[in-house]
C-alpha cells in the first residue's frame, strides 16, 4: 500500500480464524482503499496455513453500506470491485460475513460472495441501487436469485427496500442470527462449524423460482415506475440469471450497469441523494449550535393543514395541543385525525393500540392560553396578514421564553409577522405541504432576525418527524411557490394563444410530473385566492370560479369530473377560454409541446436563478430538493436546476429570449460558461 493509503482494513487472528475488519466511517463504503485492503488481507489470510476459516466484519455503526457513491463518475482508482469479489468467492477456506447495521448495495454483494452470512437481528440487508437509478453491478442480480430465488431477488432489486435480518434468515439470505452484542464472537464460532463443510461459492448454486414474478412486478408498479429506466434494467438482469450461465449473466449485468451509470437518470438520482443530505446543512452555522428542547408542540388551527401537521408529531410520540376557535371545528379536526389514523391501521400501518396512544397525547382546546407550556407553536390558520399578526401578538404574551413561534404561511412575509412580537429571534416559517402528514418537504423560512438556534432546531425537528427540511429566505412564495407562479402565469397565457388545458397538462405529465398545472389547480381549488365576487370577471379563473367550477371538490373546474373524480375535457371551459381569447385580440395558433416546455418550465429555472442571486435558497441543489419532495418533480430529472444543466443553460437562455422573458443575470452567466448550476 502507498504511504497515504488510509488504514481502512485490518487483519486479526483468533486461533485458526482470520478476521478481516473494515473501518471506513461513516458507513464503511467500499472506497478504493477498502477494496485494496480487502484484496490484500484476504490474500494474506488465504496464504496463511494456520488459518482455516475467514470472517469479514466491520467496525462502527454498520456493515458495508455500498459502493462509495462519491467515487462514481471519477477516474477509477484501486482494484476492480468485481475482481476483488471474485477472489473472495473463490477462497479455498470458508468465508463468513458478520453483519450489523445495514448491508446495502455493494455491501450486500460483498456478503453474497462470502460463503455464509451471520447477522444480528437488528441488521437490514438490501440492494437499494434502483433508488440511485442503478442496479447491483457487482454480481448482485446474478447471485441473489441463487440464494433467495427469483421472486425475492426480483422484488429486492427492483423495489430496493431492505429486508430485516430475521426475515432474511427465513429467506435463506442469512444463515444464522447472532447475539446483538456478540456478533464478532458468534461469527467466529459459526465459522469454525463450517471448516469441515468448506467453501460454498454462490456462483455454483442453482437459480430457483418462478420468472413469472417479473411481469407481475411490472404490472403492479407501472404507475410508480413511469419514466424510470432502472427498475426495468434490474428485472432484465434477474431474468437473465434464469437463462444464462453465471459468467454470461455477470457480463450482461455489467453492460446494463454501465448504461445506467453513464445515463442522465442515475446522475440525477445520485445528485438528489447528496442534495437531500446537503439540504440539512445551514451555511454559516457552527455544526455544534446547541438546539432548543422540543418536548411539546402547539398547533393553531385544526383544519386540513393544522391536523396534518399535528399528525407528524403525534406519530413520533411528541404531545400536541391543538387550538381552534369553535368547538365544532375542533371536534371535526380531531375526528379527521382519528379517521386518518384508523384508515392507516386498517391497512396495517399502525396497531389499534398505537392509534390510541397517538390520540392520547393530543390535547384539543378552545383556549389559546393552553399553549403556554409548548416549546414549538405552529400557526396554521388561513392566509391573512392581519389575522396572523393578531395571533402572534397573542402568542407573544402567552408562550414561554425560548418557545419557537412558527407560521405555516405559504407566501406571507415572515419578517412582518415577527414584528407583532417582542421576540423576532424566536419567529420563523415552517411551511408544510399538503397533505402535511404525507408530503416530505418542509420549507423552514429564516426571517431577518431569526436566531440561529431557533433555525437549527426547526431544521432538526423537521428531520425528526421524517421531513426533508430546506432553508428558505423571506420572499413571496419562498422557494417552491415562488417558482410555481411563473409556470402558472405562462400556462394561462398559453391557453389564450390556442393551447388547451389537456395539452399543457399532458406535456407536464409526459415530462414526469404527477400532474399538470390545470390538474393541480383543480386539486388545490380554483377558488383559492379568488375575490369571491361573481360579477367581477377579469380572468379565466374568475369566470370558472363564478360558475362554481372550483375544481375537484365541486365536480368541475378546468375539467369535468365524474363521481370517481375521473377528468374529462369541458366544453364550457373551452367556451370561456375562447371568449377571453377573442376579447384579448390574441390570434389562435397551434402551440407545440416544445413551446409549452420552453414557456412553462424554462421560466422556473429563470426564477430559480433569481432566488439564488437573492440568497433566498442556500444552494441550487436545495431548490431541486424542494421541487422533488414538494411538487413531485421527477427524481430522474434531478430537480429544475439540475435539469437545466442537462437541458443546456445556453439553450434555455436562447428560448427565454426568443419568447421575450427577462433573463436572470446568473442564468446568462451559466449559459455563457456552458455550465449547469
Ligand atoms: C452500489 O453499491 C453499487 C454497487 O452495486 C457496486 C457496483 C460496481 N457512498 O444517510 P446518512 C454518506 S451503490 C458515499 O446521513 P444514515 C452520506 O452522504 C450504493 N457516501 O446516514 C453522509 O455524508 P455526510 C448502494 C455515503 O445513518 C453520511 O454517509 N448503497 C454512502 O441516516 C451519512 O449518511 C446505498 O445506496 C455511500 N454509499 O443512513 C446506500 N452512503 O455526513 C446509501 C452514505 O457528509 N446510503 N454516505 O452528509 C444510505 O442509504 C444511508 O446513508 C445509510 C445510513 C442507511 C447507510
Amino acid at each position: 500500500m502507498s504511504e497515504e493509503t488510509p488504514n481502512s482494513v485490518t487483519l486479526e487472528k483468533d486461533g485458526n480464524v482470520a478476521v478481516v475488519i473494515v473501518n471506513n466511517p461513516p458507513v464503511n463504503a467500499l472506497s478504493w482503499h477498502v477494496r485494496e485492503g480487502l484484496a490484500n488481507h484476504f490474500a494474506a489470510a488465504l496464504a496463511d496455513d494456520s488459518v482455516e476459516a475467514i470472517v469479514l466484519r466491520c467496525d462502527g455503526s454498520t456493515f458495508i453500506a455500498g459502493a462509495d457513491i462519491s467515487e462514481f463518475g471519477k477516474a477509477p482508482r484501486g482494484p476492480d470491485f468485481n475482481a476483488v469479489l471474485n477472489s473472495i468467492e473463490q477462497a479455498t477456506k470458508p468465508v463468513v460475513a458478520a453483519i450489523h447495521g445495514t448491508a446495502l448495495g455493494g455491501g450486500l454483494e460483498t456478503a453474497l460472495v462470502c460463503h455464509y452470512r451471520v447477522a444480528v437481528p437488528s441488521a437490514k440487508l438490501g440492494v437499494p441501487e434502483v433508488k440511485l437509478g442503478l442496479l447491483p453491478g457487482a454480481g448482485g442480480t446474478q447471485r441473489l436469485p441463487r440464494v433467495v430465488g427469483v421472486e425475492a431477488a426480483a422484488t429486492m432489486t427492483s423495489l430496493g427496500d431492505p429486508v430485516p435480518a430475521p426475515k432474511a434468515k427465513d429467506m435463506g439470505l442469512v444463515d444464522a442470527l447472532a447475539g446483538e452484542d456478540s456478533l464478532a464472537a458468534d461469527a467466529i464460532a459459526f465459522a469454525r462449524t463450517k471448516i469441515a463443510d468448506g467453501p460454498r461459492p454462490t456462483r455454483e448454486r442453482a437459480v430457483f423460482g418462478d420468472v413469472a414474478i417479473i411481469e407481475q412486478l411490472k404490472t403492479a408498479n407501472a404507475k410508480r415506475w413511469r419514466g424510470f429506466d432502472a427498475p426495468y434494467a434490474n428485472l432484465a438482469c434477474v431474468e437473465a440469471a434464469t437463462r444464462l450461465p453465471f459468467d454470461e449473466g455477470l457480463a450482461f449485468e455489467r453492460q446494463e450497469f454501465t448504461k445506467l451509470m453513464f445515463g442522465s437518470q442515475s446522475a440525477a438520482q445520485r445528485h438528489i441523494f447528496f442534495a437531500e443530505r446537503q439540504a440539512a446543512k445551514i451555511d454559516g452555522l457552527p455544526k455544534d449550535t446547541a438546539l432548543r428542547d422540543v418536548k411539546k408542540v402547539g398547533v393553531i388551527g385544526a383544519g386540513t393543514m393544522g391536523g396534518g401537521i399535528s399528525m407528524n408529531f403525534l406519530q413520533k410520540g411528541i404531545p400536541v395541543t391543538i387550538v381552534e376557535m369553535q368547538q365544532e371545528a375542533l371536534d371535526r379536526g380531531v375526528g379527521v385525525i382519528r379517521k386518518n389514523y384508523e384508515a392507516s391501521a386498517a391497512k396495517g400501518r399502525f396497531k389499534p393500540e398505537q392509534v390510541e396512544a397517538m390520540m392520547g397525547i393530543l390535547t384539543p382546546t378552545l383556549n389559546i392560553e393552553d399553549l403556554a407550556d409548548c416549546d414549538l407553536i405552529i400557526e396554521a390558520v388561513y392566509e391573512n396578514m392581519d389575522v396572523k399578526k393578531e395571533i402572534f401578538a397573542k402568542l407573544d404574551s402567552i408562550a414561554k421564553p425560548g418557545a419557537i413561534l412558527a407560521s405555516n404561511t405559504s407566501y406571507l412575509d415572515v419578517d412582518e409577522i415577527a414584528t407583532a412580537t417582542s421576540r423576532p429571534g424566536d419567529v420563523l416559517g415552517m411551511h408544510f405541504f399538503s397533505p402535511a402528514n404525507v408530503m416530505k418537504l418542509l420549507e423552514v423560512v429564516r426571517g431577518e432576525k431569526t436566531a440561529p438556534d431557533a433555525l437549527a432546531t426547526a431544521m432538526a425537528i423537521g428531520k425528526k418527524i421524517g421531513k426533508v427540511a430546506v432553508v428558505a429566505g423571506v420572499c413571496d412564495g419562498f422557494i417552491g411557490n415562488r417558482m410555481l407562479k411563473p409556470r402558472q402565469v405562462e400556462a394561462m397565457n398559453l391557453l389564450m394563444e390556442g393551447a388547451t388545458p389537456q395539452q399543457i397538462d399532458k406535456v407536464h405529465v409526459d415530462f414526469g410530473m404527477p400532474m399538470g398545472p390545470f390538474q393541480m389547480s383543480d386539486l388545490a381549488g380554483v377558488d383559492i385566492g379568488w375575490h369571491r365576487d361573481p360579477t367581477r370577471i377579469e380572468s379565466i379563473r374568475d369566470a370558472l370560479a363564478a360558475k362554481g367550477r372550483w375544481g375537484q371538490k365541486t365536480g368541475k373546474g378546468f375539467y369535468d369530473y365524474d363521481e370517481k373524480r375521473n377528468p374529462t375535457p369541458s366544453a364550457e371551459v373551452a367556451e370561456i377560454i375562447e371568449d377571453f381569447r377573442q376579447h384579448s385580440n390574441k390570434a389562435k395558433r397551434e402551440i407545440s409541446d416544445q413551446e409549452i416546455i420552453e414557456r412553462t418550465l424554462y421560466p422556473m429555472v429563470n426564477e430559480g436563478a433569481l432566488i439564488l442571486t437573492e440568497g433566498k435558497a442556500q444552494r441550487a441543489s436545495d431548490i431541486d430538493v424542494v421541487w422533488i419532495y414538494g411538487y413531485g418533480w421527477p427524481v430522474y430529472r434531478g430537480g429544475p436546476m439540475f435539469w437545466a444543466g442537462l437541458e443546456g443553460t445556453d439553450k434555455i437562455v436562447a428560448a427565454l429570449e426568443k419568447h421575450g422573458f427577462a433573463v436572470a443575470p446568473l442564468l446568462k452567466e451559466k449559459a455563457e460558461a456552458k455550465s449547469g448550476f
